[in-house]
């Protein structure tokens, strides 16, 4: 179903896992700035401890280990390497990133660096942060000191994650770091100030790395699919997925067309029209850099028909339709058309940089996380990415996310997306069912997705009156039950 040397993986970001915000010459990020404000985080929690993974990731690593990772995707701490934003590197800080990848490839697993998830540091905001356009030069400046110190290992490379969340709800709408409720033409100012960190990060990236370097980033991929697959319905679900409807940033090319193609799109400046900043038109031979993939995020997506004069439309959900805990539709065909429509748009090979769910798992009375939602919701996106692979999409890699439960921002801890649990009192870590399930799918190279049900045959034996296999409070004791069980009913694959 998958390509040979497919990049099956998971993901993480800095702030979300990290915690030790104090620790070894770390300074404040404009996320720690957020958390104190009053209201501003679900509990008024923070990131100051989240996985404490910056102290237990060899236990992490392990972890990943077992789940039997090929890549590990994560982002370095700005504030963490150059804590004052420019000028000196924290030698402390990035000692830590060289005993992360030293473990990974130790463990058999690919790492996967992105320079920039959302944790700017404060005195870079103070200074102007995406508002002055000294923020590229400086962002090229820590890159260099990343690049120089782990690309004799590294060479899978992200400059930048997601601008559109950290655009809209980080300077328009303040429910992220930094907080700004900006005007219109400040929030176009600050996209593309973002473009050109982006861009200086890829140069960097492409003329200093010591391994061959492979370049993507990681935005939002906002998916508009056809409800039902005609030519005509197909071609009104691509226009809907790259047009412009609305004055805001929740845009796949307004960002994607200046990073591939060298220009912004032309419906796009027009709606803007005199909100736009002036533009010196060298900075698109910084943003339009040679990238070696477009990663995609893709979490949900948006059901469009062709309306009367053919013109997409939106196709509500009706009432009821399954969503994850976030509140976001279950829509597994945006795994089919983001990756197709990104794709002919920007024929670039596509790697899912993050796909997951959140939901509401808790270790349960058997000391597991089953959460069959996850695998059920995984498994119908893994199919749907592997139709547009076989239809001819060079898909490269996937990423689930996350790794391990997290702090999902404005939302705190009350949002779980990882494959392994974290009892956030104790640090105690859980693999949850998805992780063996995931540890299958990766083991045979997705051949596992065909097996239509396998986390619901856990308890056949007992069903059928068979005896159940000895419960092992171990990890890997689950996994073999759960292996035997599907065996001994006669759908098990050989292990
Ligand atoms: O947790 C976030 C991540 O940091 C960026 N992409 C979406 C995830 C889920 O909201």
């Amino acid at each position: 179903m998958f390509p040979a040397g497919f990049a099956w993986g998971a993901g993480s970001s800095s702030y979300q896992i990290e915690g030790a915000v104090t620790q070894d010459g770390r300074q404040d990020s404009i996320w720690d700035a957020l958390c104190r404000r009053s209201g501003a985080i679900h509990g008024a929690e923070t990131g100051a401890v989240a996985c404490d993974h910056y102290n237990r990731f060899a236990e992490d690593v392990a972890l990943m280990k077992r789940i039997g990772l090929r890549a590990y995707r994560f982002s370095i701490a700005w504030p963490r390497v150059v804590s004052a934003g420019s000028g000196v590197v924290n030698e402390k800080g990035l000692a830590f990133y060289d005993r992360l990848v030293d473990a990974l490839l130790n463990a058999g697993i690919e790492p996967w660096i992105t320079l920039y998830h959302w944790d700017m540091p404060q005195t870079v905001f103070e200074r102007g942060g995406l508002l002055n356009r000294d923020i590229a030069q400086w962002f090229a400046d820590y890159s260099v000191a990343v690049v120089d110190r782990l690309s004799d290992r590294v060479n899978h490379w992200i400059t930048i994650n997601e601008p559109q969340v950290f655009i809209s709800l980080g300077y328009g709408d303040g429910k992220h770091a930094p907080g700004l409720r900006l005007s219109i033409p400040e929030q176009l100012l600050a996209a593309h100030n973002c473009l050109l960190m982006h861009g200086r990060a890829a140069q960097i990236i492409r003329s200093r790395a010591k391994k061959r370097p492979l370049i993507g980033w990681a935005p939002v991929g906002r998916v508009e699919y056809p409800l039902v697959e005609t030519p005509e319905e197909i071609e009104a679900a691509r226009t809907a997925t790259f047009a412009f409807r609305d004055k805001n940033f929740w845009s796949n090319n307004w960002f994607g067309d200046p990073a591939i193609l060298g220009h912004y799109p032309e419906d796009g400046l027009r709606l803007f029209g005199s909100d736009m900043p002036k533009i010196d038109p060298r900075d698109m031979d910084v943003i339009k850099q040679p990238l070696d993939f477009f990663g995609l995020n893709i979490y949900s997506g948006t059901q469009i028909r062709r309306g009367p004069a053919g013109q997409p439309e939106v196709v509500p959900y009706p009432p009821g339709f399954p969503t994850t805990t976030m509140r976001w539709a279950v829509a597994p065909k945006s795994l089919y058309w983001g990756p197709r429509f990104h794709y002919e748009r920007y024929k670039l090979p596509i790697v899912i940089t993050e796909n997951g769910m959140a939901g509401t798992d808790w270790v349960q009375s058997d000391g597991r996380v089953h959460d069959a939602h996850r695998i059920d919701f995984t498994r119908q996106y893994l199919l749907e990415l592997a139709r547009a692979s076989s239809d001819g999409v060079p898909v490269r890699g996937y990423f689930h996310w996350s790794v391990m439960d997290n702090f999902e921002w404005a939302e705190g801890y009350k949002e779980r997306f990882g494959l392994v649990h974290i009892d956030y009192a104790t640090q105690k870590r859980t693999l949850k069912d998805s992780a063996y399930w995931y540890a299958e799918v990766i083991r045979t190279n997705g051949d596992h997705l065909s097996d239509e049900s396998p986390y619901l045959n856990i308890d056949a034996p007992r069903e059928a009156g068979a005896s159940a296999p000895d419960v092992e409070p171990e990890a890997d004791g689950h996994a073999k039950r759960m292996i035997e069980t599907k065996s001994s009913v006669g759908r098990g694959n050989a292990l």
